[in-house]
């Protein structure tokens, strides 16, 4: 008996479906800083700014819902604009992977109508956070090792105020577009927004993207056996994320029953 079926030997019963979790997660920083993405529906005005901000998986993954994080700069003003629903895009990156592709058609557009079930999170730094959701049209499914970038606009009828809050993890830059005396400017500034995206790996078990699952897998599970793969964000926190197959938070003997399950397997 080899190492592989003697832990099979030891997990009773059928495999469990990997289920819908959490793929991706930046988690918002606590500070309630804000980063404007919002524009001034139907026409647009110097007061817009669009921010992306970019993810990737180590595996294919289908993401079927986006959860995100904010609120607005200017709270109560009279000059602000009702907000009025938001516009999801996952945008391809430049060759390069430093920045969107503007000029390319996005991946995926969603458009929500309202405020995307928006729920008061509590004040943080004197700033009134509010929790957002939206399911997206169709799922999205992310290639492994390709960048994407995700771009949340809110629309508001008047000024725009609505922004992203700012998140405890990324790689400490987002892109964004601001309006100035009749231009466009594009910059990359430090930070991270927040947003968590959910969904199920596309092959259960095929962590290290290969599109098969076998001995590499599963030594990857291994080693991260035990493990939490929910917050507060590690270093290897993207790896993390997809070992936990079944979406539940943790590495464990359910994800591991999952790889062996489909060991051998090659990927659609
Ligand atoms: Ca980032
Ligand atoms: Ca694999
Ligand atoms: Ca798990």
């Amino acid at each position: 008996m080899n190492a592989i079926a003697a832990i099979a030997a030891v997990l009773i019963g059928a495999a469990p479906a990997a289920a819908s979790g959490v793929v991706r997660a930046q988690f918002p920083d606590g500070t309630g800083r804000l980063m404007q993405s919002s524009w001034f529906s139907p026409d647009g005005s110097d007061y817009d700014q669009i921010v992306w901000d970019a993810f990737s998986f180590p595996a294919d993954t289908l993401v079927t819902e986006i959860i995100w994080e904010g609120g607005h700069i200017y709270p109560g003003s009279p000059f602000i604009g009702p907000l009025t629903g938001f516009e999801i895009h996952i945008c391809p990156s430049i060759p390069a992977g430093i920045q969107p592709d503007i000029l390319a058609a996005p991946l995926l557009t969603a458009s929500i109508a309202g405020t995307a079930e928006e729920s008061p999170l509590g004040v943080f730094g004197g700033v009134g956070l509010y929790g957002y959701h939206a399911v997206l049209p169709q799922p999205f499914r992310a290639t492994a090792g390709v960048r994407y970038w995700l771009r949340i606009v809110a629309t508001q009828e008047g000024i725009p105020d609505w922004g992203l809050t700012f998140a405890a993890n990324g790689d400490g830059k987002y892109f964004r577009r601001i309006a100035a005396v009749g231009d466009f400017y594009y910059q990359s500034p430090n930070g991270d927004s927040a947003f968590t995206l959910i969904g199920a790996p596309v092959c259960p078990g095929d962590l290290d993207g290969n599109r098969s699952v076998g001995a590499n897998d599963l030594s990857l599970l291994l080693g991260l056996f035990g493990q939490s793969a929910s917050a507060p964000p590690t270093p290897d926190w993207a790896s993390r994320q997809n070992a936990d197959i079944d979406g539940n938070g943790a590495i464990g003997a359910n994800d591991l029953s999952i790889l062996l399950a489909n060991f051998g397997a090659v990927c659609p």
